[in-house]
């Protein structure tokens, strides 16, 4: 009786998990803890072979009548459904996660078999590992790179956390569930988004739904350092904000290290297990730029626990209408990028190798200095790449187009997940920008929600700026820039086709002036055409979809942007095809997004030229400028 009582509150505990986020904090399932720089931690890795099974009606979270999954539904049980079926006659499972399906994760399953292509849904995974009980003294947390879009993490039959967000990482304390031998951990990951969910349903990319990037069992000191922001402020010293987690974490002694630097700075916690220190640099610094992207390892000591990163120093900052990059003014040279591979099925599996490919073609191939990483935060992995590559970073959080301004959970939403990508990458010397908003039509509710996040960024982060991409409004000839968040930001962007959605002939694009009542930097966000590779056309009168046009279109939007005075930057639209279920023309898109520089598969169409040209000379007149 007992037994079953308790086994009947964990079912109806792991549906509360399952269906809302505020009941998981309610029993306790909430993230405890951030792990930054987790990625550098090792740990265990969990990734590879894991079983998986879909469950569109979502049987294995509720029962036909609304109540708790029954035994039958239980994907996460602690057992072998085939063993327990062998032993006991009666026993009824109408899954079986053991010879379920076999897919290497990190991953989205659209990869995993034809069928699953266009699933949007509920898919449960599961695999097992061999582990120890946590030594005493030590802490156990499961950490996720990310899983879009909801989480249910389960461990050993038990509820350990869910998160929900498909773009940033979040970690789960395991301490007390880890066992000798075999250990169960299974993942009920959703893919499905509602009009309150950020972002909504309709957007202009692949939901890659699924475990898509890598999972860690991470073992640390019972007391840690959580988290570890060590940067140049914009008075030149080097100062850390660390916060310890853990019972000892208070009056703690700590210390950061910089053995290349032979720079050691130390102090102690408060008694809420946070310390703030800074120190004055030597002229040995090399700061960190695109030209020279020097990266230096850190070491955070606190008691037991060593965190080690690797850190660029640089600082940014606007004067007047110019954006300085370490005291000097900088064009961007940027283009816009998904978080997709190169390849004829991408599955969003970025590894060091695929960041690699896609960053090279922008710094080597184009000329480029700069990435807007659209529309969510993008893999560590590509932000550690841009560090070591030398590219300035956009990154952004997925409020996009229609978000349900008025939603207090939806704001909620879309502040943790900012929050989060934010204490994941304090300590990215690429990313010079945090956009809050892409695209969003002006409303009261809207601005009001969008300064909300603005002031949290800043809040969480004074070290860089603060940009949203826009829109303008357009009369004749005249473009004005007259968004009422502009006062808001750091840095205004402007997402402009002229020529491919509007009418216009691509003769006038450059005739179109831009106006601003306000006095503040620049960016160009977005600008593009589609064009299918290895389409051409008479390049005398090019048509839509064709290499000329696109190559045309390019050439009279960068007159056009030539013109700007406070202009100082671009990241057009976009590096490569993506796939984008909005996108069916039968012959020029199929599926894909065709405003791509280069193919899904890298080759480069005509307009990839006319922009590495142009970077080419931009860069040219910089270093003309600093002489
Ligand atoms: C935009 C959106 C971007 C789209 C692009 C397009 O303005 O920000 O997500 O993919 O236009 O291709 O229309």
């Amino acid at each position: 009786m007992h037994k079953i009582f308790w086994s009947a509150l964990q079912a109806l505990l792991v549906a509360l998990t399952l269906a809302c986020p505020a009941a998981a904090q309610q029993v306790g399932t909430a993230p405890t803890a951030l792990l930054t720089s987790a990625d550098m931690r090792g740990g265990r890795s969990l990734d590879g072979a894991w079983h998986w099974s879909i469950d569109p009606y979502r049987d294995g979270v509720a029962g036909f009548h609304g109540d708790p999954a029954g035994p039958s539904s239980r994907r996460w049980a602690d057992i072998v459904q085939a063993d327990v079926a062998r032993e006991d006659p009666k026993a009824l499972f109408e899954f079986d996660m053991q010879r379920s399906p076999i897919a290497h994760l990190p991953g989205s399953w659209i990869g995993h078999a034809p069928e699953m292509r266009l699933y949007h849904g509920l898919v449960w995974y599961q695999r097992t590992f061999e582990a120890a009980p946590t030594p005493p003294g030590k802490r156990a947390f499961l950490r996720f790179g990310a899983a879009d879009y909801a989480a249910s993490v389960f461990l050993n039959g038990k509820p350990v956390g869910r998160h929900v967000g498909g773009f940033t990482p979040f970690a789960f304390e395991v301490t007390n569930l880890l066992r000798a031998g075999s250990n169960q951990i299974t993942v009920g990951v959703d893919s499905a988004r509602t009009v309150d969910d950020v972002p909504p349903p309709v957007t202009d990319w692949e939901t890659y739904g699924g475990i898509t990037r890598s999972v860690q069992l991470i073992t640390v000191p019972a007391t840690f350092v959580d988290d570890a922001w060590v940067r140049l402020t914009r008075d030149g010293r080097i100062a850390a904000t660390v916060r310890l987690n853990g019972e000892a974490r208070g009056a703690m002694p700590i210390r950061v290290r910089i053995p290349a630097l032979n720079l050691s700075f130390a102090g102690t916690t408060d008694a809420s297990g946070e310390w703030t220190g800074s120190t004055a640099v030597s002229r040995a610094l090399k700061r960190w730029s695109p030209e020279s992207p020097t990266l230096y390892d850190v070491r955070v000591e606190a008691g037991d626990d060593v965190l080690s990163d690797r850190v660029g120093f640089r600082t940014v900052e606007v004067r007047g209408d110019d954006i300085l990059l370490n005291g000097s003014p900088v064009f961007l040279r940027g283009i816009s990028m998904h978080e997709e591979e190169l390849g004829k099925n991408p599955v969003r599996a970025i590894t060091p190798a695929a960041a690699r490919a896609l960053l090279t073609e922008i710094k080597q191939g184009l000329n480029g200095n700069f990435v807007r990483l659209a529309h969510y935060p993008h893999s560590e992995v590509m932000t550690r790449m841009a560090d070591e590559l030398g590219l300035l970073v956009w990154s952004e959080v997925p409020v996009y187009w229609r978000v349900n301004w008025t939603n207090p959970t939806t704001l909620e939403d879309a502040r943790r997940m900012q929050r989060e990508n934010i204490l994941r990458d304090r300590n990215r010397a690429s990313i010079i920008l945090w956009s809050v908003a892409n695209e969003t039509p002006v409303s009261e509710a809207r601005n009001a929600f969008l300064r909300t996040l603005i002031s949290d960024v800043r809040a969480l982060d004074d070290s860089r700026l603060v940009t949203a991409a826009l829109l303008s409004k357009r009369e004749g000839n005249v473009s004005t820039i007259d968004d009422p968040l502009v006062p808001d930001l750091d840095v205004m962007a402007i997402n402009t086709y002229y020529g491919w959605y509007s009418g216009d002939p691509l003769a006038n694009v450059p005739n179109i002036e831009w106006r601003s009542p306000t006095r503040k930097p620049l960016i160009f966000s977005e600008f593009g055409a589609d064009a299918q590779a290895g389409y051409h056309d008479d390049p005398a009168r090019p048509h839509k979809f064709s290499e000329e046009f696109q190559a045309e279109y390019y050439r009279q939007t960068l007159a056009m942007a030539d013109k700007v005075p406070f202009l100082r930057g671009m990241s057009p639209w976009i590096l490569k095809d993506f796939r984008s279920p909005r996108r069916q023309h039968p012959v020029h898109q199929q599926g894909w997004n065709r405003k791509g520089l280069i193919s899904e598969t890298g080759e480069r169409k005509e307009a990839f030229h006319v922009l590495a040209d142009h970077y080419r000379r931009k860069a040219g007149q910089t270093q003309k400028a600093a002489r």
